[in-house]
């Protein structure tokens, strides 16, 4: 409780919203009660009647920057409030969002709270008056770490009695008539009728308007009417990038359009995006496998350094003596880059421009990057702001296979292979995903199955995603075992990979439910991605739903979710270690014929899969950290992540 010299001004039952909570789970309202005191905001637990309480959290009104209303349609909830406080206004607030039981406690609670802060030295000249869902400010649509859209109702308290407030509590979020201070004049509004908002950086309210200037690193050639193609390495200005992943952009002849943000790279900060030879993140042996492939003598990349950032690694194919490829580290002195002492150059590409003429140590001079190098990387959707897709632009072609929902296409949008899922009837609980599929589209990364949309307007539902040419991991492996079984790089690689998508959509707090080598897919360039992540909430199938049912996916289940049907990344994390097993294994049925009862008994009592004969020490250790029994102290994929590319460059 309160402690004792704390003052009790007010108390009451009102329910918050739970912070740091996914953007892509719904709004989470928990009862709380709350009591304040002179310093203080503090939150229990426990319900309406019993007396004993747990305290949950508190602000300290002294860090407090805005006690505002919200507008009703954020959350499609009325009387809710907002406290913003944090050390910093601009990059570490926080959004306290607490709903009041009735206007009079909304009135009575905000006015008592401003009453308090009113001294304080950081209040806040802009708020935002939405709240923030899916990453996106709902009342400027601004990213979440855009600058506040509206300007506050109130300020600070000066020379207007303490705890008085405007006479018409507007809770709508709209600038108020009757504030102590002069709101800062209204920005205009842009053609969506939306605030502007602004990138970070800008500290005042509505200060000057910044040219954001981008290079295109890939061609882009749009399928919808109003995209703007791009051709890599010229220049655009950035007009609209409220969303994270389709930009408004303008071309050098004053042509507007939508394109994707990641084909295009910010001008200032490009550094050696514009070079063919430049890999990025691509893992050694992702280089090896490109240099390889093209089998040209000198041929070259440079990507940037696994163990440490801010370095970079040549790789170089050469024929002499045998046909293999080497990986250098680019060496830094000062300000100098250099691979061998008699070469040193100020930049890279002037490195790399002297060893094309002279080896200098190297194995072979520097000839010319691989002409299948960089593959562009999926786009978030087909287009800016659009998931429904029309059947008719479809082109199907062979059956692929068929899923937990029914058979599956391969098939042409426009010009891009995609892999057409029509859902039996039945099999789906299609109204919930449709909505879903709308912020599934924005998930975007290399390791994952892109989804592009849905044909949602006709039965059956069509869902559309990006088409692998390899298939599924699974069999991918099972029919490659002869070749990959003793080569435990590539096989880590695959891992990685994973691991690497799998990061991603923690970071993202999206949870697949399913992940396992049935379920990846196998692309061009020896690229592994994860796909169908999250579609398992949706399917209707008691043999799939429940722990009991024939088609639970058991044996990569984790100990919380086979008791309590509890998933979370980390019960990804623990199938992620069962993917590892099968990957080294190349595609072997964990735990064999083992009944699903005795699967049970066995994760129960700590017994783990045994190490598969051609799986180093060091990979089954990083196996067996993804089966620790204590969700808190299982890794979670950033860790796996750091863990395997140590073994790799070990
Ligand atoms: C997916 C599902 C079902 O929908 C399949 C693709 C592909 C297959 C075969 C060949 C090529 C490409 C091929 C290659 C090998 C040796 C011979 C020639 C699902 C699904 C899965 C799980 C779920 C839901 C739905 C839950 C998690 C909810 C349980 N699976 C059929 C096809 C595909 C993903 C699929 C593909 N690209 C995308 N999707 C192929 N490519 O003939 N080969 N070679």
């Amino acid at each position: 409780m309160a402690s004792r010299n704390e003052e009790v001004l007010r108390e009451a039952f009102m329910t918050k919203r739970s912070q740091n909570k996914s953007p892509f789970t719904p709004t989470n309202w928990k009862d709380r009660w709350f009591v304040l005191t002179p310093h203080n905001l503090i939150y229990y637990d426990g319900d309406r009647n019993s007396g004993r309480k747990r305290e949950k959290g508190r602000v300290d009104l002294s860090k407090v920057w805005a006690v505002e209303s919200v507008e009703y349609s954020a959350f499609q909830k009325d009387l809710v409030f907002q406290l913003v406080y944090g050390s910093t206004a601009d990059t570490e607030s926080v959004t306290l969002y607490i709903a009041a039981s009735s206007a009079h406690d909304h009135d009575d609670w905000l006015e008592h709270i401003r009453s308090l802060v009113g001294n304080n030295t950081n209040l806040a000249e802009v708020f935002h008056k939405g709240a923030l869902l899916r990453n996106q400010w709902s009342c400027c649509r601004g990213p979440k770490d855009a600058v506040a859209c509206t300007p506050v109702t109130w300020t600070r308290n000066n020379n207007a009695t303490p705890g008085m407030l405007c006479p018409e509590v507007d809770r709508s979020g709209r600038p108020r008539r009757y504030c102590y201070d002069q709101p800062s004049p209204s920005p205009p509004l842009n053609q969506d009728n939306m605030l502007p908002y602004q990138v970070p950086g800008v500290r005042t309210a509505f200060g000057p308007y910044r040219k954001k200037i981008v290079v295109a690193i890939y061609d882009y050639n749009p399928t919808e009417i109003g995209d703007l193609p791009l051709r890599k390495n010229e220049e655009y200005e950035v007009l609209q990038d409220a969303e994270e992943n389709w930009w408004r952009m303008r071309n050098r002849n004053g042509e507007e359009g939508y394109a994707p943000s990641n084909y295009v790279k910010e001008k200032a900060s490009l550094g050696l995006q514009q070079y063919d030879w430049y890999l990025g993140d691509a893992t050694r042996q992702r280089a090896e496998f490109i240099l390889k492939r093209e089998e040209k003598e000198g041929c070259f990349v440079v990507r940037n350094s696994t163990t440490t950032t801010g370095m970079y690694t040549l790789s170089v194919y050469s024929k002499q003596p045998t046909p293999q490829v080497k990986h250098y580290h680019i060496k830094r002195e000062g300000d100098l880059y250099y691979l061998s002492q008699s070469i040193k150059c100020r930049t890279i590409p002037d490195l790399i421009f002297k060893h094309k003429y002279n080896p200098g140590g190297l194995c072979t001079r520097l000839r010319s990057p691989p002409t299948h190098g960089r593959q562009p990387p999926t786009t978030a959707g087909i287009s800016h702001d659009k998931w429904e897709i029309d059947p008719n632009e479809l082109n199907l072609l062979e059956e692929l296979g068929s899923g937990q929902f029914g058979v599956v296409r391969h098939g042409k949008l426009k010009c891009m292979d995609v892999a057409v899922k029509m859902m039996k009837e039945g099999t789906m609980s299609e109204e919930a995903f449709i909505e879903e599929a709308k912020v599934m589209t924005q998930l975007q990364h290399t390791n994952l199955v892109q989804l592009y949309g849905v044909c949602s307007r006709h039965r059956p539902i069509y869902i559309v995603t990006e088409y692998l040419r390899y298939g599924s991991l699974l069999l991918y492996l099972r029919q490659k075992e002869k070749h990959l079984i003793t080569c435990s790089e590539q096989l880590l690689d695959m891992c990685l990979q994973v691991c690497e998508g799998m990061a991603y959509l923690e970071k993202q707090r999206f949870i697949h439910r399913d992940l396992a080598a049935r379920n990846c897919l196998v692309g061009s360039q020896g690229v592994i991605k994860v796909g169908d992540f999250g579609l398992a909430r949706y399917v209707v199938d008691d043999e799939y739903a429940g722990s009991g049912g024939a088609k639970f996916p058991i044996k990569w289940a984790a100990p919380e979710v086979l008791n309590y049907m509890r998933f979370s990344s980390k019960s990804d994390v623990w199938a992620f270690g069962v993917l590892m097993w099968e990957v080294f294994t190349c595609g072997r049925m964990p735990y064999g014929k083992l009944r699903n009862a005795e699967v049970v008994d066995r994760v129960q009592s700590g017994q783990v899969l045994e190490r598969p004969t051609y799986c180093p020490e060091t990979v089954y250790e990083l196996m067996k950290l993804c089966w620790t029994h204590d969700v808190d102290r299982r890794p979670s994929f950033a860790d796996m992540r750091c863990q395997i590319v140590e073994i790799q460059e070990a």
